[in-house]
């Protein structure tokens, strides 16, 4: 398999659920602004839309959408319960968790980091983030993982989006909850592995 990423974006989870799976992987980085990978190809080529992550799976067929690629992943190594198994209650909660990061959370964070959008809609980003960090807080109370006794792929997502609080100058100390919850992630052996190899830093803090 092989991932196009881009460091500490969404692909990050993904990246997370390939080294937590133990999946042997290829790893091309995709500069986003000029749409070029790092070998020089004009990524349009390979993923029209030009967003990360994009997985080129062992027949080589390409496949979008965090939220679907990291179900695939888990699914190719059971054994790890990156997801629960297909028709248990764990299951549909995964999948729910993983809907919401993609829609409520992620897709938020979008107006922060984008100069062109104006103060106003920062704004109402920042108050609507504010209140999807609540919600999650709330919900994960004192658990160590968003469902069940079991790191999921929903929590390689949680951590991916919720490591973007100092690009946008959001202070996760306000939720103790979610900082807590941050750090006991980011020290995983296999986070810390993804996070040296997108070049960020990998003190668990
Ligand atoms: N619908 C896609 C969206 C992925 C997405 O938004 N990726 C961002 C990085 S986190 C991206 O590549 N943006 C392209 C750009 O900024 O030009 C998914 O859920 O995987």
């Amino acid at each position: 398999m092989k991932l196009y990423y881009s460091p500490a974006s969404c692909a990050m989870s993904a990246h997370i659920a390939l080294e937590e799976a133990g999946i042997a992987h290829h790893l091309e980085k995709v500069d986003l602004k000029t749409k070029v990978t790092e070998t020089g190809l004009d990524y349009y080529r390979i993923h029209t839309q030009g967003s990360v992550p994009f997985l080129i799976l062992p027949d080589g067929e390409g496949l979008s959408e965090a939220a679907v690629i990291l179900q695939y992943i888990a699914e190719q190594n059971p054994a790890t319960g990156l997801l629960p198994p297909a028709g248990s209650r764990a299951r549909l909660r995964v999948q729910e968790w993983l809907n919401y990061i993609a829609t409520e959370l992620h897709k938020a964070h979008v107006p922060l980091f984008k100069a062109e959008y104006p103060d106003a809609a920062k704004a109402l980003a920042r108050a609507a983030l504010t209140r999807a960090y609540d919600h999650v807080a709330a919900q994960l109370g004192t658990r160590p993982y968003l469902v069940g006794d079991q790191f999921t792929v929903a929590d390689a997502y949680l951590f991916t989006v919720l490591n973007w609080h100092a690009f946008i100058d959001l202070d996760l100390a306000l939720w103790p909850t979610l900082a807590a919850y941050h750090a006991r992630i980011k020290a995983r052996p296999a986070v810390q592995a993804v996070m040296q190899k997108e070049g960020l830093q990998t003190r668990a803090a």
